[in-house]
């Protein structure tokens, strides 16, 4: 179709939805230009084709924000077309990605991909759209160097990117720079009337979210009463979701080190009693994770390579939603007397779930029953304390498991009845 012929434009790409017999093919100026430009959209808006090696570094602009140029809207011109942006940040940066884009002629979207694929930023930044719009963060990223992928569609589109300084601030455990302040913590079973007998306040095993804030901060952690390995469990000290590799060291009474973990995920099996942890090394936010978990060596052999969940201690937040992709899927789960308290665990999802507590030999110790459609509830009650898997399966014919992967994932939540 050629723009000189406006009528056979109109009549061809025009709306008829007009209520008044006046006008029976309205104008539809996004239609007609889509049809003018031949259902494909002019290179010339400036192209960084050619994927994540060829991005093209974004500009700062006055008001400091980084755009593509000062100047004019970028284009996704054909399908599958993808256009590559980076831009680098020296600091801590608290960023925000907008995407605008032409709902009318087409939709788009951008992904952030940081070059640190083992830093934790990106996962955890909010993620916001409205048609023609989408939003990522505000939110803290590590300093280092992130790639925009801008696809979806063919369209037209403005890119923006914030990024003013944004501080790591001190943790709630500070000060805790030398062991004489270290943050205490107790792997004790909370006592069972509420009244703790301990002089001093101990944290209890859980998650939690800390930093190490400035060059020379240094984290002192101090473990109590530490229990024996039982059974299937053992108790671990966890740091992961680093923005940089850490040195976790386990020190001995006289401040010695007795044992030492340099990298972005350390776990240490701490011994039975008292141990005393340092956590130190470049700016970083990290996540602290302290509690009983599975053993796995102790696993019987077909569990051993399974892919195992943490089910959450003490003070964690309980998984809302989770999906089940696989035939089957494990959590490990440590009943204690809290646990063991409530009328039990449920589960809801579609029918055909089913749900089993396995002993260490991997043999049912208890079976969901269903309590109605889609429920399940595994009783607790009779369960002696100690560490079990916990499987979630699906109960389907035998000639459908060959093809799992065709078939929809299911849905389903799991935490406490209340
Ligand atoms: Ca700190
Ligand atoms: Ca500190």
């Amino acid at each position: 179709m050629r723009c000189g012929n406006p009528i056979l434009l109109k009549r061809a790409t025009g709306w008829r939805g007009s209520s008044d017999p006046k006008v029976p093919v309205g104008l539809d100026a996004a239609a007609a230009l889509w049809a003018v430009l031949g259902r494909r959209l002019p290179d010339d808006f400036g192209e960084p084709d050619g994927g994540p090696g060829a991005a093209k570094a974004l500009i700062r602009q006055p008001d400091g924000s980084l755009t593509p140029s000062a100047v004019a809207a970028r284009a996704l011109s054909v399908p599958g077309d993808a256009d590559w942006y980076l831009f680098r940040v020296d600091d801590f940066t608290r960023l925000t990605v907008t995407l605008d884009y032409a709902a009318g002629i087409g939709p788009a979207s951008v992904a952030l991909v940081p070059d640190d694929a083992a830093g934790r930023t990106g996962e955890e930044l909010p993620d916001s759209r409205t048609p023609g719009h989408q939003q990522i963060g505000p939110g803290l990223v590590a300093p280092g160097t992130y790639r925009l992928r801008v696809y979806g569609g063919v369209t037209i589109y403005e890119l923006k990117v914030q990024v003013p300084r944004g501080a790591l601030v001190p943790d709630m455990f500070e000060p805790n720079d030398s062991p004489e302040r270290a943050t205490s913590f107790t792997l004790a079973p909370p006592p069972k009337n509420g009244v703790s007998t301990t002089l001093r306040h101990a944290w209890r095993a859980g998650s939690y979210e800390l930093s190490l804030h400035r060059p020379d901060d240094v984290d002192h952690l101090e473990i109590l009463d530490i229990p024996a390995p039982s059974g299937l469990t053992q108790p671990v000290l966890s740091v992961w979701r680093t923005d940089a590799p850490v040195d976790v060291a386990l020190l001995g009474p006289d401040g010695a080190e007795q044992g030492r973990w340099h990298g972005r995920d350390a776990r240490v099996v701490l011994e039975q009693g008292r141990a005393m942890i340092r956590i130190s090394g470049p700016l970083t936010r990290y996540t602290l994770r302290l509690g009983l978990e599975l053993d796995r060596s102790k696993l019987p052999g077909p569990y051993r390579e399974v892919d195992l969940s943490p089910i959450p201690v003490g003070g964690d937040p309980w998984p809302e939603e989770g999906e089940l992709h696989g035939w089957e899927r494990y959590f490990q789960i440590l009943v204690d007397e809290e646990i063991a308290g409530t009328p039990g665990l449920q589960l809801s999802g579609p029918p055909g779930l089913t749900l089993h507590l396995l002993d260490e030999i991997g043999t049912p110790v208890t079976e969901a029953e269903r309590v109605g459609d889609g429920e399940l509830r595994l009783d607790l009650a009779g369960v002696a304390p100690g560490g079990y898997v916990l499987r979630i399966g699906r109960d389907v014919d035998a000639s459908a498991r060959l093809a799992p992967g065709r078939l929809p994932a299911a849905s389903f939540r799991l935490g406490p009845m209340l």
